[in-house]
């Protein structure tokens, strides 16, 4: 029994689409690269999309093709990013790992909901 249920794709928190770009890896400073992205919170994990509006306008489905990139969000460190792009609510996102991305939107209570949910997770994380 406890096979299948760990077989089970975890419950998604929450999904959508955010502008997103990876500021360092490994600790190392990288060249920001904004791209829209479908963002999906599930389990530990935070996963990486292409943008379906982006890429394939026509019905493209982000659940049914294979993730650009996920992180495991264990140890993570979220904040609200200040001084580090012009851009307004914009979260900083730092992994155990030293990769770093910051997500953005411009509509302020999706990003809202999403530090929330984030943050939520996050807790979980730490309680475990
Ligand atoms: O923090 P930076 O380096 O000023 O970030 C901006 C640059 O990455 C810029 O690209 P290039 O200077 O590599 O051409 C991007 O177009 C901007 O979007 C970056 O700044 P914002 O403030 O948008 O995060």
């Amino acid at each position: 029994v406890s096979s299948k249920v760990d077989d089970m794709p975890h419950e998604v928190e929450k999904a959508g689409q955010l502008n997103k770009t990876k500021i360092a890896e490994g600790g190392r400073k990288l060249r920001k690269n904004w791209n829209s992205s479908w963002v999906v919170l599930a389990g530990n994990s935070l996963v990486f999309y292409k943008d379906p509006k982006v890429h394939n306008p026509s019905g493209w489905k982000p659940s049914h093709s294979k993730p650009e990139s996920s992180v495991d969000l264990r140890g993570a460190i979220l904040e609200w990013a200040r001084d580090m792009s012009s851009k307004k609510n914009v979260i900083h996102l730092r992994m155990v790992t030293g990769n770093e991305f910051l997500l953005q939107s411009d509509n302020e209570s999706i990003i809202y909901e999403w530090h929330q949910s984030l943050r939520k997770v996050l807790q979980r994380l730490e309680d475990e």
